[in-house]
């Protein structure tokens, strides 16, 4: 039986021509000889500047050293334990050119939580600081700086390679299937899982924003980008690190975001384009007018919001404070490749948006908004659950087919578990998530990893984890909790439990002790029964 037309939405902006022969170190540095000059990466402590020409050296050199000297190979994985460094992209950009897989994470998780990642994904090299060497076991170690004994030195990697050196002999990448990058989500359900990036699928996620006589994302070579989120998560190594580099642009790198050291930052750099998530869009909102008089912002032309909601007000009044700058947001999602949508007034023609809007979809690419009941596709301004089709989705998650096939249809279609409409204008309005995950500051937070931790204690019978709305971080994990019978735990032990097994991001700030969770016949929690109690107290 013929199926009835879908309503599928397109970009606004016409198709572009996207190379997919380039594996993604070749695709950035494209326009290399001309830029070789040109300033890259800045040390946002100390200032110093690597160029293009300085970045693409040291990325070859370590790419021969992680080989000769680890024996990294094409479809090997190297976990990046870093903050904010030049040596992450350094880093990123060898691994790519060994035709090896990046496993990034946050240094800030706990040893289980880095041991756990590092054998899920295969990765038998990590390159880490040595301040978080000691959380490292079981692997080789690079360390960048000095003193990390039992480790090899990033510098001495970078060294045992001659200037002149080329990799001996180039890796061979399929660039349709080679995995470049590795992030760990929890998608729609269950425990966080090896997002398969590849080549061509990065490419083009860059390529739809960044490239074309219009890209939607207009970033030139003169831009001076700042880097305060972490390389490490998808939204800035995409948007950031590798649209960046892709347009030619500079950007200063800070390793720990300060809201004073920021705003000095923009002025000395004159920074045109702050890519920003909610707690920092937050702390600049309710920065005094006066600390926020002393700097000279003029330079800022683009405030980029995306990885979670950001509300109407504090886009109203961040307008207000940087008056130069046009707001938008991005809209992503680490399967996705990661960006679904990006805002038009950042376009090189762009066009106007409207506040709360998370953009219009990326060139090349097919979006539809379906009835999360019975599938059917939805016509413009009905909510619906909301799913993307293209090169630049994820190839799968690593090792687990079944939840490849949850996620992405026959059809090729990406489930975001996300409820969004399409507006008359094209623009997209998320309103809801099907899914369970909890957004703490743009940080991923999988109830399904702290239920299995709550469970497993002695004196808790059964337990259900999910968002609670914060007006600062997003959304906090909160906690349901029934306690085995005669137990007296109590909510503080609890948060101490969960608070020694986790990284900072993914601690309970509540307990709400009951007699049962609610849920349905087949046992799955009803996370919106939970979520509704919550919104009424
Ligand atoms: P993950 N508004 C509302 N919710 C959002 C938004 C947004 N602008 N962006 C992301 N989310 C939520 O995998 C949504 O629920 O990727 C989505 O499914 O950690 C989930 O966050 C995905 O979380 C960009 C802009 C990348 C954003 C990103 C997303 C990275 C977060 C590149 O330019």
């Amino acid at each position: 039986e013929p199926r009835a037309a879908e309503t599928v939405f397109r970009s606004t902006l016409p198709d572009i021509t996207i190379p997919d022969h380039l594996p993604l170190h070749d695709y950035v540095f494209e326009h290399l000889s001309r830029r070789r000059d040109l300033p890259c990466l800045i040390d946002g402590a100390t200032g110093e500047t690597l160029t293009y020409g300085d970045v693409d050296r040291l990325s070859r050199r370590l790419a021969a050293g992680l080989r000769a000297s680890l024996g990294v190979r094409a479809g090997g994985t190297v976990m990046l334990l870093l903050p904010n460094c030049v040596e992450f992209a350094v880093a990123f950009l060898a691994c790519s050119r060994l035709g090896a897989a990046a496993t990034t994470a946050n240094p800030l998780h706990t040893p289980p939580e880095i041991a756990k990642q590092a054998a899920a994904s295969g990765a038998t090299v990590v390159i880490t600081e040595p301040a978080f060497v000691p959380k490292v076991h079981g692997l080789a170690v690079v360390a960048t700086g000095a003193g990390a004994e039992g480790c090899v030195s990033f510098s001495d990697l970078l060294l045992s390679a001659s200037d002149a050196a080329d990799l001996p002999e180039p890796a061979i990448i399929d660039v349709a299937s080679d995995v470049v990058a590795l992030p760990y989500s929890s998608g729609t359900t269950g425990l966080p899982k090896g997002v398969m990036l590849t080549h061509r699928g990065l490419v083009t996620s860059v390529a739809q924003v960044v490239d074309g006589e219009n890209p939607n994302l207009h970033l030139r070579e003169d831009d001076v980008v700042l880097c305060v989120l972490p390389m490490f998560h998808v939204y800035s190594l995409h948007s950031i690190l590798l649209c960046g580099l892709r347009a030619g642009a500079a950007l200063v790198v800070m390793k720990r975001f300060d809201t004073c050291r920021m705003l000095e930052l923009v002025e000395r750099h004159r920074i045109t384009v702050l890519p920003l998530v909610l707690p920092i869009a937050v702390e600049i909102a309710k920065a005094d007018d006066e600390i926020i008089g002393r700097h000279d912002l003029s330079s800022v032309r683009m405030v980029v919001s995306g990885a979670a909601p950001m509300g109407k007000e504090l886009q109203d009044i961040l307008r207000a404070k940087l008056p130069r700058a046009v707001l938008g947001q991005g809209y992503g999602m680490t399967e996705a490749g990661p960006v679904l949508s990006m805002c038009m007034a950042f376009a090189k023609e762009p066009l106007p948006v409207k506040s709360g809007a998370c953009g219009t979809v990326v060139r090349n690419a097919e979006l539809k908004i379906i009835d999360p009941e019975t599938g059917v596709s939805l016509p413009r301004n009905q909510p619906g659950e909301i799913c993307i089709r293209g090169n630049q989705i994820m190839k799968g998650y690593l090792n687990n087919p079944e939840a490849t096939a949850a996620t992405i249809d026959a059809e090729g279609w990406l489930h975001t578990g996300d409820v969004g409409y399409v507006d008359d204008d094209d623009e997209i309005f998320i309103v809801d998530r099907l899914k369970e995950l909890i957004k703490y500051k743009g940080f991923q937070v999988a109830p399904a990893e702290l239920e299995a931790m709550l469970i497993a204690h002695p004196d808790i019978a059964d337990a259900a984890a999910v968002p609670m709305k914060d007006d600062t971080s997003g959304e906090i994990p909160v906690a349901f909790v029934v306690r085995s019978d005669g137990c007296e735990i109590t909510e503080d032990e609890i948060k101490q439990y969960v608070a020694k097994q986790v990284v900072y991001y993914k601690r309970l700030h509540k307990i709400f002790f009951v007699e049962t969770i609610p849920k349905a016949p087949s046992g799955k929690i009803l996370r919106k029964d939970l979520r509704a109690k919550l919104a009424a107290c």
